[in-house]
């Protein structure tokens, strides 16, 4: 298959690209580098030293005997290009990862509100746009996240996507109807995957564009089977307090010394998913494409549910790691709990992999080959939710005990 990966230069985007390519796939990464920019905006890098796209894709080539082409384009705004895009790569399949990804990042000033919206919003929409307009029958597969449910589950288990509801008629008759699962975002950031749902939902019904949207959990880890291949591979990896997510940062700080710093009293419950099983879900969902006419496919992509403090317990028995209970900078339920179902990955043959099978050593061997990169004054996480909420950083007065002077 013909697929072009945008966003291919990212952290689940990049490991989805070489793994489509190893599986013989002629795959184009379309990427406009924001994310390294923003990285240079932050004073801060991914932990893992990663290469340019440029040597990235030279390596690849050079390990596998396979050649990734790249396109550099802004597709939330170089509308005309991206057509152009499609039409010379005439695609089976788009993978669309390219969006502003970080919760903290979209909450952190009203200027990086309206960049997460505009950037978000419109290229998922140029997206839709282009393919319409492009002629072409492109099934779009999108990394949607498991926060467009919000994640109170009512006491069920959050279903894939659609919710079967009864209402009642002026008889009193209760008749069944199928809708998309209420929307409770929880940041700008979330707030922009819920609406990239109903410009799905609008292309979908209107031009009849087969889309596969997944609803991902938070992804945890870093190399893959072809990352590990040559360190002019490796993924990225961040740690950061705008871009780190929640267990990569507690292995990271876990390796440095420095206090796990757990947000508020760590009830909130999450789903996980490990990056080579976010690689083998994109795979089965290119494989899986919906018929002309279906209506959105929508699948949970998450492994497991933990509750952070479990998680951080967890991690201190191990590594013998102290716990930092700090104010939670976000506006977010304190306690929750999180059942998901995650069928249809799994009737396609998908065997999830779950935090028990030697993965955390496997990261923790990456986070401490590379904590001398570790700038230990971006681990806090200083963007509020709201004026109310304070920094998620431990007290100045106890300071962090390093294992290690960095
Ligand atoms: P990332 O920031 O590492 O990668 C995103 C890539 O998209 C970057 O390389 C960036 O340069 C590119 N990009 C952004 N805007 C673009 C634009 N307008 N034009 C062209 N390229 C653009 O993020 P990630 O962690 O790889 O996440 C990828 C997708 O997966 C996101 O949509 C995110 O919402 C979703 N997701 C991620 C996680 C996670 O834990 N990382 C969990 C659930 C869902
Ligand atoms: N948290 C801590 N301590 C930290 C960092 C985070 O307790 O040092 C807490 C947060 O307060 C939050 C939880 O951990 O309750 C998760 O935070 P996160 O930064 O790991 O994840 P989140 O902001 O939800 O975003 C990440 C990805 C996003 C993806 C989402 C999937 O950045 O792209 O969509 O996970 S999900 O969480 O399922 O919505």
């Amino acid at each position: 298959m013909k697929i072009l990966v945008l966003g291919g230069d990212g952290f689940c985007g990049w490991p989805t690209a070489l793994n489509l390519s190893d599986k013989g796939h002629d795959v184009v990464i379309v990427d406009n580098l924001s994310r390294r920019k923003i990285d240079v905006e932050l004073s801060t890098s991914s932990l893992t030293p990663i290469e340019t796209i440029d040597n990235r894709l030279a390596a690849w080539q050079e390990i596998s005997g396979k050649k990734i082409d790249f396109e550099c384009l802004d597709i939330s705004s170089d509308f005309a290009e991206l057509v152009q895009l499609l039409i010379k790569h005439q695609p089976d399949t788009i993978v669309h990862f390219a969006e502003q990804r970080a919760a903290p990042y979209s909450m952190k000033s009203s200027r990086l509100k309206n960049y997460t919206v505009r950037n978000n919003l419109c290229g998922t929409h140029n997206i839709l746009n282009a393919i319409v307009e492009s002629g072409l029958d492109i099934h779009l597969v999108h990394l949607g996240t498991m926060g467009v449910y919000g994640y109170g589950t009512a006491g069920m288990s959050l279903p894939e996507g659609y919710l079967q509801i009864y209402v009642q008629d002026e008889q009193g008759n209760h008749l069944p109807q199928e809708i998309l699962y209420p929307a409770n975002p929880g940041s700008i950031y979330h707030m922009t995957k819920t609406q990239d749902a109903l410009f799905f939902q609008f292309y979908n019904k209107n031009d009849k564009v087969r889309i596969t949207d997944l609803h991902q959990g938070i992804v945890w880890g870093t190399q893959t089977e072809q990352t590990s291949l040559d360190e002019r591979l490796i993924n990225r990896f961040d740690y950061d307090g705008d871009y780190g997510t929640v267990l990569n940062r507690f292995l990271v700080q876990a390796a440095m010394g420095y206090p796990m710093t757990v947000h508020g009293t760590g009830g909130q419950t999450r789903a996980f998913i490990h990056i080579k099983d976010s690689v083998k879900c994109v795979e089965l969902a290119i494989d899986n494409p919906p018929e002309k006419g279906e209506k959105v496919q929508i699948f949970n992509q998450m492994a497991e549910s933990h509750c952070l403090i479990d998680l951080a317990k967890k991690i201190a028995k191990e590594t013998g790691a102290e716990i930092a209970y700090v104010p939670n900078p976000r506006n977010e339920a304190p306690e929750n709990q999180l059942r998901v179902k995650n069928d249809k990955f799994k009737a396609l043959g998908w065997n999830p992999k779950t935090l028990d099978q030697g993965l955390l050593q496997e990261v923790s061997d990456v986070t401490s080959k590379y904590m001398h990169r570790c700038d230990k004054d971006k681990i806090p996480c200083q963007s509020l939710w709201t004026k109310d909420c304070k920094a998620g950083a431990p007290n100045p007065k106890v300071q962090p005990k390093l294992k290690k002077v960095v």
